[in-house]
């Protein structure tokens, strides 16, 4: 970015068009089969076959630090469950598909999973009882700043890969349903009190054993019970290193916000993010019916 820029934007300008435009999931894409997300602008939705959470963002806004302990923080302004989940072998590469991003919006992409009742799924799930374990940390989040600040972050990559990024399903995950948690922090505005923007996201998975060739070998299961992950509500504060930057000097490191990817997963690496996924057909979202899980077969309506 041009310096004259970077002291536009750190002078607090809202002249770019970049920093008008937020953003949402609007579809993921497991396996070449695309599951809808939840877009907050106003498209109806068949809540049936939607595994995006809904809010009602309808700015495709963010959650500022100030609101780091409230419910908002957890799947975004009053978000609330997704009735389907979408089918994912364990080992699996979720592609996630950002409606856009702006390039002035730099900063770290986060993913974290949190366990629902195996029976119920997580259709009616009590945000706020979620515990939450990283399981993405975009490391490192800060690419490159030469050959001046703010340099290239996972936000760039993620520009790069047509706004989607790839979440890894670690191979060992018991199988089960689990609320897919994925954000991006913008730091543009960081260096100013309460400036950092996070932009949560979450979408119902229903994890469930790979086949074949696809197989993991024996290793020790990945289970994420009570007490393993953390509430959203305590997993930042608003002095937290990595949300009071001021990206349009040299940082040398960065400090990504949270706690660490949980041991034995690796995120996927930066080089294999810039993949280009076009989906090949409609995926089944699952729904649970009377404590069973039930495959929905209706027109998907993306
Ligand atoms: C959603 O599923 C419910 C329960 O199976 C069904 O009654 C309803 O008609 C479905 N809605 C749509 C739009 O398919
Ligand atoms: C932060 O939370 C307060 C209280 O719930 C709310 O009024 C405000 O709109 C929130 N701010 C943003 C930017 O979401
Ligand atoms: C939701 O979970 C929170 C945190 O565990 C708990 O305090 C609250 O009572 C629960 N709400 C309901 C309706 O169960
Ligand atoms: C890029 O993303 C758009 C949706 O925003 C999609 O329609 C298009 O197929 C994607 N292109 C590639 C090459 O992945
Ligand atoms: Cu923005």
């Amino acid at each position: 970015m041009p310096p004259i820029l970077a002291l536009l934007l750190a002078a607090g300008t809202s002249l770019l068009p970049s920093a008008l435009a937020h953003s949402h999931i609007n579809y993921l894409i497991i396996n070449g089969l695309l599951y809808p997300g939840f877009d907050p602008t106003g498209r109806t939705h068949n809540r049936n076959n939607t595994v995006g959470w809904s809010t009602t963002a309808a700015d495709d806004g963010f959650v500022p630090p100030s609101n780091y302990s409230s419910p908002d923080i957890i799947c975004h302004v009053n978000g609330a469950p997704a009735l389907a989940h979408a089918p994912v072998p364990q080992g699996a590469k979720i592609h996630l598909q950002w409606n856009g991003w702006p390039q002035s919006h730099h900063g770290p992409v986060l993913s974290y999973l949190a366990p629902c009742d195996s029976t119920t799924g997580c259709s009616t799930v009590n945000k706020t009882a979620l515990e939450w374990t990283k399981i993405d940390n975009s490391f490192p989040a800060l690419i490159d700043e030469t050959p001046s600040p703010p340099g290239d972050w996972a936000t760039d990559v993620l520009i790069a890969s047509n706004n989607s990024w790839q979440v890894g399903i670690p191979a060992n995950l018991a199988p089960g349903p689990y609320v897919l948690r994925h954000e991006i922090i913008a730091l543009h505005y960081a260096n100013r009190k309460d400036g950092a923007q996070n932009y949560p996201q979450c979408v119902n998975l229903w994890v469930h054993s790979a086949e074949g060739a696809a197989a993991a070998t024996p290793t020790k299961t990945l289970s994420l019970g009570a007490g393993v992950g953390t509430p959203a509500t305590r997993l930042y504060k608003a002095t937290d290193p990595g949300v009071t930057v001021d990206i349009y000097t040299k940082l040398g490191t960065y400090v990504i916000p949270g706690p660490t990817v949980v041991a034995g997963v690796t995120p996927v690496p930066l080089a294999q993010q810039r993949v280009s996924s076009v989906p090949t057909a409609d995926g089944t979202a699952l729904l649970v019916t009377a404590g069973k899980t039930v495959p929905f077969l209706g027109p998907t309506g993306r």
